[in-house]
């Protein structure tokens, strides 16, 4: 009763309306207790195919909006984020399940990438070119694309939106999104503070901005229709092999941010204590259910023992609950019983395969028996097999032994997935092959912290099954346009390109 009133006042204090969570067929729970907070209406596939259609009128004014000023609409938005972060943080932390710190830097992040989506919409540069032949001058020119379709997944219900929005927005496209089915909320709030800031900003076309309720149906009528031409989707590789073939059927262009296995390897050299403390974040942290979490761990044998040994006192002492009633909690409980059940199963493999695992229990004296909180598992694995080669979703970390730096590089490499990874060391020579053509294949390749937690000023994505995708930072932004060259000629006579003669 207690968080249903929590929902309510929150999704009141940020201006949705009532019948948007109130009376619709889908039943929305939180993590948390694994009681219905609310219950949510599907788009149906009228509004879907209209829905597109105003997007695509809305691009028509949109686009013709000199891109300062559709950065000015995206300062506004950032400002109705910093205003409600408070609010929209515990949304999301009642949503996903993920402790109150991380569901306001969820928050921040957005507002990171509206500040930098501001400052990004006056350096939209293209380049000038020197071209060959006299008088003549090579530009490039970025212009707007169309409509993004935005399908994002539960862990980071508002961040990826935002990721693609913000820069969407200020290239020129308007957007829309499909967020998870788990987590409705979380993006009806987002769209009453999109609306608050069309409101403030006076002159924002009519479905700039648009949020599709709903299942894998909403998801595929995005990806299939051809006044789509970009459609960023995040979520398992099952999910974006389907998507991307889709895509490409028609052409369209495609952003996946898929499946993550990411590894962390831990040289001799390397400061223990920083090293302990990076793991626990990224490992234990939001539960595992980060794209990013740790989940391979290659440690020197060297530090082996010493190391492992602290992790096991962190397993075994770290504060598992509900992050809403206590602010000493460090890991909240999983999506659903679901992915308790899969969690269990890895395990299960895991052991039989000569795993030895430590955690991983369901955590009963939370006194919610419709949630899933469960001990994060760390499991001693003899090689790198079975369960380690694939990404699930949950707090499992694989602890593996290793004696030779290149070949704990092979191993790292060793998987199909390629989104983050990081070492551990202060051995420049190292630390420098790791980061090197020959080191980790990766999206993402940090030093001396964990694979999880990235800024958004950098590109965020990942190699092999992971995508390919790139979003948020750095030149991210180029995906969003289409780049137009032009050869203009000032001069009197026509030379041609490459010497070739054509006299007429
Ligand atoms: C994800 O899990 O889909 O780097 C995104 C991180 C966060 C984003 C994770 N900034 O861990």
């Amino acid at each position: 009763m207690k968080l249903l009133a929590d929902v309510d006042s929150i999704l009141q204090g940020v201006g949705v309306y009532r019948d948007r969570y109130r009376g619709g067929e889908r039943l929305v729970r939180s993590p948390l207790t694994g009681e219905t907070i609310a219950q949510v209406e599907d788009a149906n596939p009228d509004s879907v195919t209209e829905a597109i259609g105003q997007s695509e009128k809305a691009f028509l004014a949109w686009r013709s909006l000199p891109a300062p000023r559709r950065g000015e609409f995206v300062r506004v938005l950032g400002e109705e984020l910093r205003a409600a972060k408070t609010e929209l943080g515990r949304l999301v932390t009642i949503e996903t399940g993920k402790i109150l710190s991380e569901g306001h830097g969820e928050v921040q992040e957005m507002i990171d990438i509206c500040d930098f989506a501001v400052g990004l919409s006056r350096q939209l540069y293209g380049l000038t070119i020197a071209s060959e032949r006299p008088h003549h001058r090579m530009m490039e020119q970025w212009h707007p694309l169309g409509p993004v379709g935005i399908i994002t997944a539960f862990n980071f219900p508002v961040a990826v939106w935002s990721w693609n929005a913000a820069l969407a927005l200020v290239c020129g496209d308007p957007v829309i999104w499909k967020p998870s089915e788990k987590t409705p909320l979380t993006a009806l709030a987002v769209e009453a503070l999109v609306r608050r800031a069309v409101e403030r900003f006076g002159g924002a076309p009519a479905g700039l901005s648009t949020v599709l309720i709903g299942g894998r149906e909403i998801g595929e009528m995005l990806v299939d229709d051809p006044r789509v031409p970009l459609v960023s989707a995040t979520g398992s590789t099952a999910m974006g092999q389907i998507v991307g073939r889709r895509l490409a059927r028609r052409f369209a262009r495609a952003i996946l941010e898929l499946g993550g296995n990411n590894a962390s390897i831990v040289c001799p050299s390397a400061d223990l204590d920083l090293a302990l403390r990076a793991i626990a974040f990224a490992a234990v942290g939001t539960a595992g259910q980060r794209c990013t979490s740790l989940r391979r761990l290659f440690v020197h044998r060297d530090t082996y023992d010493a190391l492992v040994d602290r992790l096991k006192q962190v397993y075994a002492t770290v504060q598992i609950g509900n992050p809403l009633t206590s602010s000493t909690v460090l890991v909240g409980p999983l999506i659903d019983g679901v992915a308790f059940h899969r969690m269990q199963e890895v395990l299960a493999e895991a052991r039989k395969l000569g795993g030895q695992v430590v955690g991983g229990d369901r955590f009963e004296t939370a006194p919610y028996p419709a949630a899933h909180y469960v001990r994060p598992a760390l499991v001693e694995m003899p090689g790198q097999i079975g369960p380690v080669l694939q990404e699930t979703f949950a707090p499992i970390l694989y602890v593996m032994k290793y004696s030779d730096f290149d070949e704990a590089l092979a191993l790292h490499n060793a998987v199909r997935q390629g989104l983050s990874s990081s070492i551990f060391s202060t051995d420049v020579h190292e630390i420098e092959k790791f980061l090197s053509v020959a080191g980790s294949d990766c999206g993402i390749a940090n030093v001396n912290i964990g694979p999880s937690g990235a800024e958004i000023g950098g590109a965020f994505g990942g190699e092999k099954e992971t995508g390919g995708g790139r979003e948020a930072g750095s030149d991210a932004w180029k995906a969003y346009m289409r780049r137009v060259t032009s050869t203009i000629n000032f001069g009197k006579d026509l030379p041609l390109a490459q010497g070739v003669k054509f006299e007429v």
